[in-house]
């Protein structure tokens, strides 16, 4: 049996902490600003944005959301991208993914202010996480490290193996444990023996996209799992990537679906926000 990650429990800690601080610099005159920009209505990302939204408010952020139709041109969205990024309210701006087709995000997220790029996609911060000397670090990998932190999980020396290589999680993922001394394995749909290969980790972090994937006979006894998927399963109820059920009876730790990896995301956005309103102030002297 294993012990429950509540990401729930640590996200709403991590806010609680993040209030006194946005509260002080709204003080100082830097009210921590987001923008959150949705083009079209895929209803998951509608969900997200909401969930952003309620968060910035929570903690007294000035919050933006603009709402644009899916047949939105890129000249358009990245004339708003750079709206927000010449006004002085606005501290982190946030363009959802996937973007509806026809629009590029490359040069979407090109076109952010890596000073307001708050998800950590801006290839000025992508080159800086490399490097280790980071501003903002992507929210769903800082979230995991801070749910291992939170839970007392060492990760100096242990085996962990990411599988997923998007830009989003898995490649970052692996960048961060490996800065925190893991020996790091990036696994994705071409790896051979996958289970070989999850069988040895001590820190197994699942950002495949497919329903329920890994299962109980690919997990090592005690090993720790983190959750990264967001699926429908066959009731279109919400699962991760992981067999909660046959995984849980071998995982020292496991995060659940919901209420896992995805409350982190969330707090670790706003996090940056904060840092990116902080740093604002700092300039400013
Ligand atoms: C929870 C996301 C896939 C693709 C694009 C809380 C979120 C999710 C779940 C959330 C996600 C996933 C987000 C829970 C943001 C995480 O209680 O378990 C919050 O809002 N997320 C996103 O913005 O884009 C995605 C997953």
């Amino acid at each position: 049996m294993s012990q429950i990650i509540d990401g729930k429990a640590v996200s709403a800690k991590v806010r609680e902490g993040l209030k006194g601080k946005a509260a002080e610099l709204t003080a100082k005159g830097v009210k921590p600003g987001l923008a959150v920009v949705l083009a079209g209505d895929d209803p998951a990302s509608a969900v997200y944005v909401r969930n952003k939204e309620k968060a910035a408010n929570e903690l007294g952020f000035y919050s933006k959301m603009i709402k644009l139709p899916s047949d939105v041109s890129e000249e358009e969205l990245l004339n708003i991208v750079r709206e927000l990024n010449n006004d002085d309210a606005i501290h982190g701006i946030l363009v959802q993914l996937p973007l509806p087709k026809g629009l590029d995000e490359k040069k979407v997220i090109a076109e952010i202010s890596p000073e307001k790029d708050v998800d950590a996609f801006h290839v000025q911060n992508v080159g800086k996480i490399m490097l280790g000397e980071y501003d903002f670090l992507p929210c769903t990998p800082a979230g995991v490290m801070e749910l291992l932190k939170e839970y007392g999980i060492q990760t100096r020396g242990k085996n962990a193996v990411a599988i997923g290589r998007s830009n989003i999680v898995g490649k970052p993922m692996a960048m961060l444990l490996m800065h925190a001394d893991a020996t790091v394995t990036i696994c994705h749909s071409k790896t051979e023996n996958l289970a070989d290969i999850t069988r040895r980790a001590d820190i197994l972090i699942a950002a495949i996209g497919k329903a329920k994937f890994i299962t109980g006979d690919m997990v090592k006894e005690g090993a720790v799992v983190i959750d990264v998927g967001m699926n429908r399963d066959e009731n279109n109820k919400l699962c991760g990537d992981v067999d909660f059920d046959s995984v849980s009876e071998k995982a020292s730790f496991i995060t659940p679906v919901p209420g896992g990896v995805g409350p982190m995301t969330i707090a670790m956005l706003m996090k940056n926000t904060v840092k990116s309103a902080e740093n604002k102030l700092l300039k400013r002297g």
